[in-house]
């Protein structure tokens, strides 16, 4: 750690004012030197902002999933950020764009959790359920621009999400995934993420272990993206995975 618990408190009100007033803002590593400890005890007094005006932790997500991500931000291990029950929208629903700064969507695949998870258990043994999934993502920094410090301390750009109907749980390995942005396709496949997105549960379990993260029943869990993200422009957006099914939502601009 290299801030002082003042810092993080007020580093943590810079990105949660952000977030409310849909205003960016400059990348917090111009102007602070911080480790991940410090990004993620941000990212931490960000969520219990949020949990002070009554919003609920409801899962968590993944990020940097694909090796060519990593090796563009120079990192070696996943980012995990928290999903809130606010954030989520309903499939099938509207999402109302008028509050995000430059959002983005991407395809992905979500886990559930059916009970907490201990320190020792085996967290694949866990998940009883998997479906497809759609993630808004809005980086609070001007231009998406950012180090993996920034990155984490912003609750790694979580903004939205949507699950699709639960499947029980089953391989999802080598599958192709499709991403429709108001008619325009994006095509990937589930092996973007590490190979197959099972792995992004002993990703995560690494993660959650050094964070002090805690994983509850109920928490859905988003493994990564399988494509590219791609511009939110308003109108429909469907993401299907090949024998999992879809999942929609229609953003409106008010
Ligand atoms: C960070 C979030 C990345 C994913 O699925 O890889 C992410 C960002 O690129 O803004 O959610
Ligand atoms: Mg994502």
């Amino acid at each position: 750690m290299t801030l002082v618990q003042e810092e993080i408190a007020e580093l943590a009100l810079r990105l949660d004012d952000a977030q409310v007033d849909g205003a960016d803002i400059a990348s917090l590593a111009d102007s602070y030197q911080f480790d991940l400890d410090d990004a993620y005890a941000i990212q931490a007094a960000l969520l219990g902002l949020r949990q002070q005006r009554g919003d609920l932790v409801s899962g968590v997500k993944l990020g940097f999933t694909s090796v060519a991500k990593m090796e563009q931000m120079g990192v070696s291990e996943v980012i995990v950020g928290r999903l809130t029950a606010a954030t989520r929208i309903a499939d099938g629903g509207v999402a109302d764009l008028s509050g995000y700064i430059h959002p983005k969507v991407e395809p992905e695949i979500a886990f559930r959790l059916a009970r907490d998870v201990g320190d020792d258990d085996d967290l694949e043994a866990c998940v009883d359920a998997v479906a497809p999934a759609l993630e808004i993502i809005d980086s609070r920094y001007r231009d998406f621009r950012f180090t993996v410090q920034d990155v984490v301390a912003d609750n790694t750009s979580a903004a939205g999400y949507v699950v699709g109907p639960w499947q029980p749980m089953q391989s999802v390995r080598d599958r192709t995934v499709r991403l429709t942005v108001v008619g325009s396709e994006t095509v990937g496949s589930t092996s973007a993420i590490l190979g197959d997105p099972v792995r992004a549960l002993s990703a995560l379990r690494t993660v959650v272990a050094r964070r002090g993260i805690v994983l509850r029943a109920g928490y859905v869990v988003l493994a990564g993206a399988a494509t590219a993200a791609v511009s939110l422009v308003p109108g429909r957006v469907v993401g299907s995975v090949d024998g999992l099914g879809s999942v929609s939502f229609t953003g409106c601009a008010r």
